[in-house]
């Protein structure tokens, strides 16, 4: 048994006091374990060396009982705990609500990076926003998405520490002499949040702030009979941090996200300063700041502010000294999600930065910075970092050719790789515990923090292969029980599950794949006895609410399921699922019942994928493009286990010069152009046959995005991904070398190439 940092008697006592309080289960299992961290949280507030934060305009947390007493050894004593109380951990996990501070794959990066931090110590601090709404749920309405705000905080925040800490923030009003007179301040005040390492020797805080008014009622108002007014500042302040922006690779523009980045951006490097005791000149020794993507990137112009400003450096000094301290992660080439704020927008919001960016665009004008009246944040990241870093490798390398050719040339140094990753603690042994126990049969302890020894499985026992094959047959079980009685879809066990579960995107194509679904349904209809491998097709994910396109693709999606999962013809051969409200722990219950991983978006759009390496990790082949971390994942797991097809990015760039290319891919490929009839036949929608012509339309005309295009070959791997699964054995045999091979994949290995490569911080030890 190795030895906690809390014994589980002293959390037995934590539990017990609460429930005499008049806790409920959950609640007193979060509270005991939440102070269970208050010495890590201490040690982590006082370690002394050079530390990284973090800033993220997202961090997807999901749930967090389940992490943390795995992280700290404490299941058992409170799956007792629970059996004592008449219920079950299972239920009580269930119960926690999802924390969704963040839209996709950039926020949930920020969470796997912060558990890795704790795992390995790497001293650090998240800093994020507080959310009152995190990201809208999504329920269907006759095959609709139809957004709610979600209501996180409905049980109150049992996993937040006070820290005591709070700063003005400044918008508006108007310079003078170089000093900056705000017209407008609120308060952000700081809530924080533990994550645990596993082991839970060493904890790295998510610190999120939350706006209030700096006077929250005015009573002068209210008592002259202005009762509403006499609280409008509380309301107005408080609307700062009440929404998440529901945009992923799209942005939004709008001046209220673009205060929300302030705020984040000038509260947290208050913070920072504040706890900066050496001299000045050695920030850069004591200090790393990460900009997650550019939406903190008015982080350089803020720090620049408070050089010049508050400690009196010359402006080339701040500068330097600013680049030294920041990197900068882009996560996106995709030129609609890169962002570019007018001029008179920031100017009227943050005169005094708006200056500091003039200057910095008259010193270095290879930047770019300015660009006809806009302030373009990712040249402005990129001039004020000392490292810029993709995602993966094909997005470092397409950095240095498109979005950043004309810095690059200047700064050659400056963009390096660290291919994402992700934390096998959850996405392992959290959501698949078989597997795990398998694993740990097989290999031993050590490999959850560790993954490479992954490859200790390898050469495969016959016997490994057909236990991960067992719990695989086991998950997909649980997960149809779940289908049929949570969402009234019965589906066939030893069917294939086949499965894309992310953002709704253009260029993620779910479009490509219900066109595929559609036209296996009809050749399934003509010949039903033609031997063919059933399917279950399993589709979630959110739509932004203004991505018009992307809600049509999820009604098309619905209405499909709907006709064939009602088909007699092809009965268990084919089924049809869209879960709703798609989330962290929805994805913790699909992947491991996973078969095929739908990596399919056009060559050059995806920057990374996260999504794809869990899948790997949990014994699923993936069907994909050359495109993000396929390309890394294609490499390690061996051509033999990855079923690939369409273009390359470069050929999607020739294609795209050719006219017409998709009514001549149409043209050539029958199978495709009778499945786009039905989007206009009424098929799956008969009082309005011409609903889906909006996208058949897209499909066969301008095709941005190459669904036309890459059809024929993507129909090809699907039914080569058919020949693979008749064969029982030889796909047991590539799952599991999916899971042997895919260890590299870890945030870990990717925490310790930002800390040599980026950072210069050293792992410490708890
Ligand atoms: O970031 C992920 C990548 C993924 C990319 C995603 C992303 C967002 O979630 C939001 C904004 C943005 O610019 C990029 O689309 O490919 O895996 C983490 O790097």
């Amino acid at each position: 048994m190795r030895d906690l940092p809390i014994s589980e008697d002293a959390f037995r006592a934590g539990v017990d006091m609460r429930l005499a309080a008049g806790d409920g289960v959950a609640e007193a299992l979060c509270g005991a374990a939440r102070d269970a961290m208050v010495p890590l949280w201490r040690q982590a507030q006082a370690s002394g060396g050079k530390r990284v934060a973090y800033l993220s305009m997202e961090f997807l947390i999901g749930r967090l009982l389940r992490e943390t007493l795995r992280a700290f050894g404490l299941e058992r004593a409170a799956s007792e705990i629970c059996a004592a109380q008449g219920t079950t951990l299972g239920e009580v996990f269930e119960a926690e609500p999802d924390a969704a501070l963040g839209n996709g794959g950039l926020g949930r990066l920020a969470a796997c990076f912060l558990e890795s931090m704790a795992t390995i110590g790497c001293p650090g601090v998240g800093y994020g926003l507080r959310y009152e709404h995190g990201l809208f749920r999504q329920s269907l309405v006759q095959g609709k998405q139809v957004e709610a705000p979600e209501d996180w905080l409905r049980f109150g925040a049992p996993w937040e520490l006070n820290p005591g800490r709070a700063y003005e923030v400044g918008f508006g009003g108007h310079v003078t002499d170089g000093v900056w007179h705000p017209g407008e301040r609120v308060r952000a005040v700081a809530h924080d949040v533990a994550v645990p390492g596993e082991g839970g020797r060493f904890a790295v805080i998510l610190r999120l702030w939350q706006a209030e008014a700096l006077r929250p009622f005015d009573l002068g108002r209210f008592n002259y009979g202005d009762h509403v007014g006499a609280s409008a500042a509380e309301a107005s302040a408080r609307a700062l941090t009440r929404v998440l922006y529901p945009d992923d690779t799209n942005e939004a523009g709008k001046a209220l996200r673009l205060k929300q980045e302030y705020f984040l951006v000038a509260a947290s490097l208050a913070d920072l300063m504040a706890d900066h005791e050496g001299a000045l000149a050695d920030l850069a020794d004591a200090l790393a700041v990460q900009l997650n993507d550019t939406h903190p990137a008015i982080a350089g112009p803020e720090l620049i502010r408070l050089l010049v400003d508050g400690w009196g450096l010359a402006f080339d000094e701040a500068v330097a000294l600013a680049r030294k301290v920041l990197a900068y992660t882009n996560h996106t080439l995709l030129p609609e999600a890169l962002e570019s704020w007018p001029e008179g927008l920031m100017a009227w919001l943050l005169p005094r930065h708006m200056e500091i960016i003039r200057d910095l665009d008259a010193a270095l004008p290879e930047a770019g910075i300015l660009d006809h009246g806009a302030v373009r944040m990712g040249n402005l990241a990129f001039a004020l970092a000392h490292r810029v870093n993709g995602v993966s490798a094909l997005h470092t390398e397409l950095m240095k050719e498109t979005v950043f050719a004309g810095l690059h040339a200047s700064y050659p140094e400056r963009i390096v790789n660290q291919t994402n990753g992700v934390t096998p603690r959850r996405w392992i042994a959290g959501c698949n515990p078989a597997l795990a126990e398998v694993i740990t049969g097989a290999i031993g302890d050590g490999w959850l923090t560790d993954l490479e020894r992954l490859s200790g499985l390898e050469p495969l026992d016959g016997g490994v292969v057909d236990a991960m094959a067992g719990v695989k047959r086991a998950n997909k079980a649980r997960l149809a029980e779940w289908l049929a009685d949570e969402h009234g879809v019965p589906v066939d066990p030893g069917a294939m599950f086949d499965v894309q579960i992310k953002r709704i995107h253009e260029y993620k194509r779910q479009h490509l794949n219900i066109l595929e679904t559609i036209a296996l349904w009809q050749e399934m209809r003509d010949a039903p006895e033609a031997g063919w491998v059933p399917r279950v097709k399993i589709f979630a994910g959110k739509a932004a609410p203004g991505y018009h396109f992307a809600k049509e693709i999820i009604h098309l999606i619905n209405r499909v399921a709907e006709r064939v999962n009602a088909d007699e013809v092809t009965g268990d051969l084919l089924k049809v699922v869209f879960v709703p409200n798609y989330n962290v722990s929805v994805a913790e219950r699909l992947i491991p019942a996973s078969d095929l991983s739908e990596q399919i978006s056009t060559a050059g759009k995806e920057a990374s994928g996260t999504g794809n390496m869990k899948f790997a990790l949990n014994g699923a082949i993936t069907i994909g493009t050359l495109d993000g971390a396929n390309v890394e994942i294609r490499e390690r797991v061996g051509a033999e286990n990855f079923l690939l097809f369409g273009m390359t990015a470069e050929e999607v760039a020739a294609r795209r010069e050719i006219p017409g290319h998709a009514a001549e891919a149409v043209a050539s490929e029958p199978r495709l152009a009778r499945a786009l009839e039905t989007l206009h036949d009424g098929t799956f929608i008969d009082d309005w046959p011409d609903l889906f012509a909006g996208i058949a339309g897209n499909v066969a005309g301008h095709d941005h995005y190459l669904v036309a295009s890459d059809f024929a070959d993507y129909w090809r791997a699907q039914r080569e991904a058919d020949d693979w699964y008749a064969d029982a054995d030889g796909w047991a045999q590539k799952a599991a070398l999916n899971i042997a091979r895919s260890g590299w994949f870890s945030s870990d290995r990717t925490i310790r190439g930002y800390m040599r490569d980026i950072w210069g911080i050293e792992t410490v030890s708890a």
